[in-house]
């Protein structure tokens, strides 16, 4: 398959839906020494023996600060609308209250770079690169650290104003909190079920603060915040509540807060000994209005308890799964639209701000056969569009990622780029997959035209 197909009818077609490409700081940039940034604990944590594959870290990465120019003039080529990129916290304000200039025009000129070729700006602000120098001070466990991301937010917005099209508070910050400060599998490394929990809650509480500042000094630009989400299932007909609370944490307890302005009362009873400290007011402030909301889909999970009468996962041996080990399941994205759409009354639009697949693929003659992946994306595509029909506003789909990268505690080893990257001499080349989006995007584009 050249060209991923789209329904004659489809809203996907419109011009209107947008669709991209994404990545983030850390997994791309490299030049962490550079411009006058300063460690973010991903920085410390890839020098933790045993902590990320092959001890691999972002220290090079895609050379992205390097090659920055070439890249954008790639995204161009493949004929997408949008680009979405996060900011690296510590290249703006690289001490405490000491905004670096440098850093800010590094992201101008990104930004102006993209304008000039027709991409629209989509921008996170946290995309899991902390300054050490916060995490010093107890990172996300420290309340403190909430306001010091509005400082950020405010730095960042201030400087950029409505250039940046789309901002974004924070990317999964289910991640940043469970993967970071409960689980240890992320930086900083940090494992304790209370922990996770407040991280949790100071993110949301940081989102919250920082979406006024937003509004403040980019009011033309939307606003929100991006999650990840993986629909459940029960393994069997008396695994329901297992399901149920597997999507009541992982992203339940996210969403939540912002769109009803609560917790899930699910993971206030199984988890009351875990609970942070909520100040009244502080759902108040989550709960402040989005523009949208991003989702990034990955796999599903089929749930149920084991004979302890606790929740796992169970492994689908019969499906399809990625080189990560992640199955293989588009429809799971519309159920998932469908669920949202279902849950909140007051649902903004969604945008799926990431959504991809793993490989070890190789270059060959200058080929990177991805079939794989090209069925995923085809797949997923024909998803939000199953979703669309099925009356959920959904705005825009970015692939993830626009090429291979630092893959966090899997290191290089598993590649999500629709763009194949040769970390020896930072040859980009596109995938299969990335010239079945181009073309699909050109078709479309000579319809619109
Ligand atoms: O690479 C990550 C990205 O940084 C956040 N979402 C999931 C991707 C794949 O694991």
């Amino acid at each position: 398959m050249n060209k991923y197909q789209l329904p004659s009818d489809s809203k996907l077609r419109s011009k209107e839906f947008v669709f991209g490409v994404a990545t983030s700081a850390y997994q791309i940039e490299g030049g962490v020494k550079e411009g006058g940034r300063t460690p973010s604990i991903w920085d410390t944590f890839c020098k933790k023996p045993g902590k990320v594959d092959n001890g691999d870290s972002g220290d090079v990465a895609c050379d992205h600060y390097h090659l920055w120019k070439q890249d954008i003039e790639m995204i161009q080529g493949l004929g997408v609308d949008a680009y979405r990129l996060s900011i690296a916290w510590p290249r703006i304000l690289p001490q405490d209250g000491v905004v670096n200039q440098e850093g800010l025009e590094f992201y101008g000129e990104i930004i102006k770079e993209c304008h000039a070729r027709g991409l629209k700006v989509y921008v996170t602000l946290y995309h899991w690169d902390l300054p050490q120098y916060l995490e010093d001070k107890g990172g996300w466990l420290n309340r403190e650290t909430s306001y010091k991301f509005a400082e950020y937010a405010e730095a960042v917005s201030q400087y950029f104003g409505d250039t940046i099209d789309v901002y974004t508070t924070l990317n999964e910050p289910f991640v940043s909190a469970f993967l970071g400060y409960r689980w240890g599998e992320h930086a900083p490394g940090i494992k304790g079920e209370r922990e996770g929990y407040l991280a949790s809650h100071h993110l949301m509480l940081g989102h919250g603060l920082a979406m006024p500042i937003l509004r403040k000094n980019a009011p033309n630009a939307k606003h929100g915040v991006v999650f990840n989400a993986t629909p459940a299932y029960p393994f069997t007909e008396q695994d329901q509540a297992a399901a149920d609370y597997c999507e009541a944490e992982n992203y339940h307890w996210f969403i939540d807060p912002v769109l009803k302005g609560e917790y899930p009362q699910l993971v206030l009873d199984r988890q009351a000994s875990n609970l942070p400290m909520i100040l009244e007011g502080d759902l108040d402030i989550i709960s402040a209005p989005v523009d949208y909301i991003g989702i990034n889909y990955y796999t599903r999970n089929v749930a149920r308890f084991n004979e302890n009468g606790d929740i796992e996962s169970v492994k689908q041996t019969d499906a399809e799964h990625t080189y990560i080990g992640w199955e293989i399941n588009p429809q799971g994205l519309t159920d998932l639209m469908v669920r949202l759409n279902e849950r909140y009354d007051n649902l903004p639009p969604i945008y799926i701000t990431e959504n991809g697949a793993a490989g070890n693929d190789e270059c060959v003659n200058g080929v990177v056969e991805d079939e794989q992946r090209v069925r995923y994306f085809q797949g997923h595509i024909e998803a939000v569009h199953n979703a669309v029909e099925a009356g959920v506003k959904i705005d825009g789909y970015f692939a993830w990622s626009l090429m291979d990268n630092f893959e966090w505690a899997f290191g290089y080893c598993q590649r999500f780029g629709i763009v194949h990257v040769d970390y020896q001499t930072q040859k980009r080349t596109l995938k299969q997959s990335a010239i079945a989006y181009r073309n699909m995007l050109q078709e479309r584009a000579e319809e619109n035209r």
